[in-house]
């Protein structure tokens, strides 16, 4: 089936540079999807966005370039609740790439362990607005108890005005729990401001709580400009991403986020983003943890 992209769609960098931050042996890209392709795994009808394809085999690709070692593709809004692009993806990254799926109330124990046999480890429950429509809570809590019986866990995706709202719904789950681009916080505001120490305690107060440092394109104000010659993009969302690393090591993971849905200013080169990564996690030992180690206990734990 044809399909046309959202207009002003960007699509993804075709020729993203080469890294100078050399990523540590085993280093796991924890947040991308695919798209499609469109013709072979149509897009849902629901969708609030038709995005330009973007097939595994050009995300893999990506991540040989940049040197990362594997994947977890986390199902797009795009796709709804149907998972094929996703496991067709898993089942052919020759166990490099682990998944976060979307399900609804109907999905049955044996879709649910065929999924887990492709390598899905989690599903992910969204709140934004603009990417999905409302689904009731008590749906979403049956489901967590339905996949916390599997191991998996649940990412959450929310705006951060949204926190103190979800905060119940979100300390009644049973599952480790990752939140998506450490809740979306205004970087216009200070590092300090109520807002993000919201944040901040609610990981304090839940060890089961786990944030994504990632989308420092999709949370700058300032942009991809670099300061001072250096590739050192997104400069305003450092001290955010490096207060949750320094204070959550063992709890933290990051992610390019290819092929970067709805970004409508500019569409990041994928190996200045990667060079993001020593300004936000400044030592080896933060590196290991945050690229390696994390998101290997929560997605390959059978190897660790
Ligand atoms: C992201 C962010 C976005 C989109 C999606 O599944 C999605 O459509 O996650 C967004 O628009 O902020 O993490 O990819």
């Amino acid at each position: 089936m044809e399909f046309t992209k959202t207009s002003g769609w960007l699509d993804w960098c075709a020729v993203p540079s080469k890294p100078n931050f050399k990523l540590p042996a085993g280093a796991i890209d924890a947040h991308c999807h695919v798209f499609g392709p469109g013709g072979e795994f149509n897009y849902a009808p629901e969708r609030k966005y038709t995005p330009c394809d973007a097939s595994k085999h050009q995300l893999y690709a990506l991540r040989e370039h940049l040197g990362f070692d594997r994947n977890v593709v986390v199902q797009a809004t795009c796709h709804g609740a149907d998972n094929r692009a996703l496991l067709d993806a898993l089942r052919n990254s020759a166990g490099k790439a682990r998944g976060v799926a979307t399900v609804r109330r109907s999905v049955s124990d044996a879709e649910l362990q065929a999924m887990h046999d492709a390598g899905v480890r989690g599903v992910r429950f969204n709140f934004v607005k603009r990417l999905v429509d409302f689904t009731p809570k008590d749906e979403l809590l049956e489901i967590a108890g339905r996949i916390a019986k599997l191991g998996w866990h649940v990412v959450i995706y929310f705006e951060s005005v949204d926190l103190p709202e979800l905060w119940d719904f979100f300390t009644s789950l049973p599952t480790t729990i990752v939140v998506d681009h450490m809740g979306r916080p205004d970087v216009a505001k200070s590092v300090d401001s109520s807002e993000f120490e919201l944040f901040l305690t609610f990981m304090r107060e839940h060890p089961n709580v786990w944030s994504k440092v990632s989308c420092p394109e999709r949370l700058s104000v300032t942009g991809p400009k670099a300061l001072s010659g250096e590739r050192n993009a997104y400069a305003d969302v450092v001290p955010f991403a490096r207060r949750v690393v320094e204070e959550f090591p063992n709890r933290v993971l990051w992610g390019t986020d290819w092929p970067h849905p709805n970004l409508k200013d500019h569409m990041p080169d994928d190996g200045l983003l990667v060079d993001f990564i020593p300004h936000i996690a400044p030592t080896s030992e933060l590196q290991q943890k945050m690229l390696v180690d994390n998101p290997m206990r929560l997605y390959w734990p059978e190897e660790v």
